[in-house]
């Protein structure tokens, strides 16, 4: 039958259809008002009418069959389409400000800086370790010689947990402890790490900032072995003599202990916002660890001694790079971060 004949004669052709204009024109074609299917249902006037009513119904059944094959092929062309397209775009996406070039990344000013001080310290024996920056009232104060409700303990300006024990380690010192537990001497390692303390900021002060903790152990250790490590340290560091001085300093966990301030680099000693005026920038407390610090440590205070040391990473990233805010430094801007390469 002619109907039939048509029928397949669309299904064929709209099964290799491939856009949205060919389906149009393939309507057009079978369906549409000049058509093959009215030309049929033109040539039935000849019929008798009984003949012709039954084959315009046949013709319309026909007619919805193709339209529902046409509707059909239409969804099969959009969910393909949205498939092929990306999901969504940010369109608050700027262009970046190299426009046709490619950005690359790089490390932070700290990270190179403590990259350099890892590679020297372990070229000097020492191991690299590593601490939570969630700490309890234990490695943070107890374990150093701060004992419950001592005065020394307000020194550091603490962020608490509501649980009264828990706190964001208010020093890299913490390492010290994790670090002694189950080591025999002689041992020397450091551990650096962001530390947290809730304090206003200044040009040389942030509420989070990094330390270096340096530790070594052994047997007959003294005050000369610390400042000789110290110096050491400084001329790798600066890659020229820096002037230092050295002064008492208090803390629990040495005995004696020293504050090592050098020369502001920023203003050669001058005085300015950096070192407060007086020309010296506090970089380097350190000490002979208290030899009830070596006890928590599981280690016999009358067999062995040590020396610690705390370094502050950001104010030597500045001293290194001459810059005059602490703030710029974790201020996130990239434009200023991305200036500084290893040297
Ligand atoms: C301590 O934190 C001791 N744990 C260091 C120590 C270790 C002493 C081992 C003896 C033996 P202090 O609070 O001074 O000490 O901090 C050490 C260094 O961190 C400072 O010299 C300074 O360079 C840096 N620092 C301290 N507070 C800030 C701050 N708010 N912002 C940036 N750097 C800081």
């Amino acid at each position: 039958m002619q109907l039939e004949q048509l029928y397949e004669a669309f299904i064929k052709e709209i099964e290799v259809a491939h856009s949205r204009e060919e389906i149009r024109r393939l309507k057009a074609k079978y369906i549409g008002r000049a058509g093959s299917l009215n030309t049929i249902l033109k040539g039935l006037k000849s019929l008798p009418p009984e003949e012709r009513r039954k084959t315009g119904q046949a013709a319309n059944q026909y007619k919805h069959r193709m339209q529902a094959v046409i509707k059909e092929k239409n969804e099969q062309m959009s969910r393909a389409e949205q498939d092929a397209s990306p999901p969504w775009q940010d369109i608050t996406l700027t262009r970046s400000r190299m426009a046709g070039t490619q950005r690359t990344a790089g490390f932070h000013p700290v990270t190179l800086v403590q990259r350099e001080l890892e590679d020297i310290f372990t070229s000097m024996g020492y191991e690299i370790l590593d601490g939570p920056h969630i700490e309890d009232d234990y490695h943070n104060f107890e374990a150093l010689n701060f004992p419950p409700g001592h005065p020394a303990r307000e020194m550091q300006d603490t962020f608490w947990f509501k649980d009264g024990s828990h706190l964001l380690r208010t020093h890299t010192s913490c390492i010290q402890i994790r670090g002694m537990v189950g080591k025999e001497p002689p041992f020397r390692f450091v551990g650096p790490g962001k530390v947290f303390r809730a304090e206003a900021t200044d040009a040389s002060h942030e509420m989070a900032f990094h330390q270096m903790e340096g530790m070594m152990v052994d047997r007959g250790l003294s005050v000369a072995n610390l400042i000789y490590f110290m110096k050491v340290l400084l001329k790798e560091i600066f890659r020229k003599e820096v002037r230092i001085r050295l002064r008492p300093g208090y803390f629990p966990f040495v005995e004696p202990g020293f504050e090592l301030d050098i020369s502001c680099l920023i203003c050669a000693g001058e005085g300015c916002a950096v070192c407060k005026k007086t020309g010296w920038v506090e970089l380097l407390p350190c000490g002979m660890v208290h030899p009830n610090v070596l006890t928590y440590g599981g280690i016999d205070p009358d067999l062995f001694s040590g020396f610690a040391f705390g370094l502050g990473l950001d104010r030597l990233v500045m001293m290194r790079y001459g810059i005059d805010d602490i703030r710029l430094i974790h201020g996130g801007d990239l434009a200023f971060v991305s200036q500084f390469a290893a040297y």
